[in-house]
């Protein structure tokens, strides 16, 4: 027991730690959570009171000396504390001696053991507070931490995602909340909102900025990409992604894609494919197997050449009586009367020039090569000239026949200037030209006749003599016993300037029902029934018909320097084209230049190019620039008219009255018509119906023409057998008509 009078100094206070003893009993009792919360300051003063009173009352019972069991009972005054401490006490004894030895290493070892917060138990990073229990020790957490030692992380996240609105992240002793990419988090740190990176103006460069949740995204204009390098929009080249079938064009924003027009093909409605150019009106060219052609051949030379032969030089008003036998190239005919066999000609059998007609042999005449051309020796009784056929044309220039001996002897020349007949003849060295009777170039049939009678040349149109003329000598040429005469039809056998007048003489012309000095003729027949080429159209109006296979060009002058300009030379294009379309898709006139440029086009297309639209149009185009364009009904089957007016500082289209949209800007189209000048001033060639092999990309249409078109360029009408090429298929002045629909 301790000495009286510490006792009594000590009283006071061993009184306030038996009242606070048995308050910290009823603690003990209380729940860790409930006694931290009962921990107020105020209280914890009482309670180190307490312990330090404790520790006295311990110095003095179990260091200072050996203590019982029952001792060490009355300093804690409990049984949990002294049962955890009686046997540790021990320990202390055993390992460092008994008290009365005073080893210091005893007195701390003893002095340590009632406070079970010493050496501190608990996790250091999570606990607030370590409390000493009686045998006991409480550690008390930080927020964020639990277990008895607070040493484990409380997973705040694994609770509705510990609050956060997007991502929880937890971490030892607490969490935070965090956002996807796109998103931050609010002053709440919970929430997550979008961040609108438009607001930063920089943040797309030159491109249109468009927030949206959790990102944003730059946006440019249609054929354009957004590059995130330079944050600029750059051009998509189309071209390069292969959108194309066959031919690209890249362009600023856009691309277009080109098909191979003189092939028959153009842009499906996808824009990118090609398809074949189908009729979208069907024209009625249907042929007449029992009619000859005679605008055939765009060189002028005939279409059939007759070579007929005669013993005697009978006079037609003479001899009535045929021969009795015939012996031509040694061979007796089977009866004497008409006949007819093919001469053999010096080019030897056909081979590709004669395209396989039979009875047809090629053969060359004049200058350049030729097509098929009928090369018939006939057999005849005949005694005089006697031509007589049914007429059909439009045309009102051409020859309709020849005949004669060669170009220095007796002959005449049947022929039409402007619509009406006209005979040219020599005889004895004196050429002389006759014209009289109506215009006949007017579409319908009429019979025409030449016969010699007494003398006399007289030409009968529809039975009625509009011609009369004396001639003094025999159109027969006498040759080794035989008499010769030569008949060409559809041109003459030598050149057009050693006529007494100069004619064109290609004629757009049809014959039938024909009758050559009064022989029967199978044989031209045939031929003709052989050669669709050969034939003529069934019906035709009046126009031009380009079937889709070819062109014609002239060499036209569109400058014109007059004083009135004055010393700048002024230029101007003026084309109107009276249309009846076959197809949608086809270049009605062209301006080419020697480099293959195509300066000017005019075509037929069925597409917007930049709207990427199927459409049908009309185009002006300088090189591969669209200048203006307008609607047009091309598949009505009706006649349109295009007029296109091109000059210095203007360029207007118009189809039936109405003018079309310019699609260039005020400078774009001044560029285009300096581009154009200068195309003017070197040389160039005007393409009707098609363009040359040019690239598909130089214009915006390539392929031919299909269907009727008459031309008016200057204000002159081009006659298409003027021109300084045509491609034969061209049918100079006729066309077929719209075949009606079949009821
Ligand atoms: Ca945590
Ligand atoms: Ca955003
Ligand atoms: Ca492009
Ligand atoms: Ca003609």
């Amino acid at each position: 027991m301790p000495p009286a009078p510490a006792l009594a100094a000590a009283l006071g206070t061993a009184l306030l730690v038996l009242l606070l003893a048995s308050e910290s009993a009823h603690t003990v009792m209380l729940r860790a959570r409930e006694a931290a919360q009962f921990l107020r300051p105020r209280q914890r003063r009482a309670y180190q009171v307490f312990e330090e009173a404790k520790q006295g009352h311990l110095e003095r019972e179990c260091i200072e000396e050996l203590c019982s069991q029952e001792e060490a009972r009355e300093v804690f005054e409990n049984d949990p504390e002294t049962d955890y401490f009686y046997p540790r006490y021990l320990d202390c004894v055993s390992r460092h001696g008994p008290p009365h030895s005073k080893s210091p290493a005893f007195a701390a070892c003893v002095q340590n053991l009632p406070d079970q917060c010493s050496p501190n138990p608990c996790n250091k990073e999570g606990t607030q507070v370590c409390q000493d229990l009686m045998g006991n020790f409480y550690c008390q957490c930080r927020a964020g931490w639990g277990g008895r030692l607070c040493d484990r992380d409380v997973n705040e996240c694994s609770q509705q995602n510990g609050g956060c609105n997007q991502i929880c992240l937890n971490k030892p002793g607490s969490f935070h909340c965090a956002c996807y990419s796109g998103y931050a988090l609010t002053v709440d740190s919970r929430t997550c909102q979008d961040v609108d990176e438009c607001a930063d103006g920089r943040a797309c460069g030159e491109a249109h900025c468009s927030n949206l949740p959790g990102s944003y995204a730059c946006l440019c204009d249609e054929g354009y990409a957004f590059s995130p390098q330079e944050k600029t929009c750059q051009d998509v080249d189309e071209c390069a992604e292969g959108r194309c079938e066959q031919a690209c064009v890249n362009s600023p924003g856009g691309y277009t894609c080109h098909c191979d027009g003189r092939g028959g093909l153009k842009l499906s409605p996808d824009m990118n494919t090609c398809e074949d150019i189908l009729p979208c009106v069907p024209f009625n060219v249907a042929k007449s197997v029992k009619s000859l052609y005679l605008g055939r051949m765009f060189s002028g030379t005939p279409v059939i050449r007759l070579r007929f032969k005669r013993l005697q030089p009978t006079r037609w008003e003479a001899a009535r009586s045929p021969p009795r036998s015939w012996h031509i190239h040694g061979s007796p005919l089977p009866s004497p009367g008409f006949g007819s066999a093919w001469t053999p000609t010096t080019a030897g059998p056909a081979s590709g020039a004669g395209e396989g007609v039979p009875g047809c042999l090629p053969a060359r005449v004049g200058l350049g090569p030729m097509g098929p051309v009928c090369h018939l020796m006939i057999l005849m009784l005949a005694l005089r000239l006697l031509a007589e056929f049914d007429f059909r044309t439009f045309d009102p220039e051409g020859v309709l026949f020849f005949a004669g001996g060669h170009q220095d002897s007796a002959w005449i020349v049947l022929g039409l200037r402007a619509g009406r007949l006209e005979l040219q003849l020599r005889y004895g060295g004196v050429g002389r030209v006759t014209s009289s009777g109506p215009v006949i170039n007017h579409g319908t049939w009429q019979t025409i006749s030449v016969e010699e009678l007494d003398r006399n040349l007289v030409i009968k149109v529809n039975k009625d003599a509009v011609m009369k003329i004396a001639v003094a000598g025999d159109l027969f040429q006498l040759d080794r016993g035989l008499y010769h005469l030569n008949l060409t039809v559809g041109g003459i056998p030598f050149k057009e300037k050693d006529l007494v007048q100069p004619i064109n003489p290609r004629l757009d012309g049809c014959m039938r029902s024909w009758n050559w000095l009064s022989g029967e003729d199978t044989t031209i027949q045939e031929t003709v029934k052989a050669n669709s080429k050969m034939q003529c159209f069934s019906v035709t109006e009046r126009g031009s018909f380009y079937p889709g296979t070819g062109f014609a060009f002239y060499s036209l002058d569109y400058t014109r320097t007059s004083a009135a300009v004055g010393t700048e030379a002024a230029w101007e294009i003026e084309v109107v084209a009276w249309i009846r379309p076959a197809t949608d898709t086809g270049v009605l006139l062209a301006l080419v230049g020697g480099d293959r440029v195509v300066a000017l086009s005019v075509a037929l297309v069925d597409y917007h190019s930049t709207k990427k639209l199927k459409k049908q149009l009309v185009v002006l185009a300088v090189e591969g620039v669209t200048l203006a364009l307008m609607e047009i009904k091309v598949c009505d089957g009706q006649e349109h008219r295009v007029a296109v007016s091109v000059q210095k500082g203007e360029a207007t289209l118009e189809v039936d009255g109405t003018r079309g949209q310019s699609e260039v800007s005020a400078a774009g189209l001044q560029e285009s018509l300096a581009v154009l000048e200068r195309h003017l001033q070197g040389s160039v060639l005007t393409f009707v119906g098609g363009l040359p092999d040019v690239p598909v990309t130089s214009a915006p249409v390539t392929a031919f023409y299909r269907g009727c078109m008459t031309l008016e360029v200057n204000q002159q009408t081009l006659d298409l057998d003027e021109a300084a090429y045509k491609h034969s298929d061209i049918t100079s002045h006729s066309c077929p008509p719209v075949e009606q629909a079949s009821p």
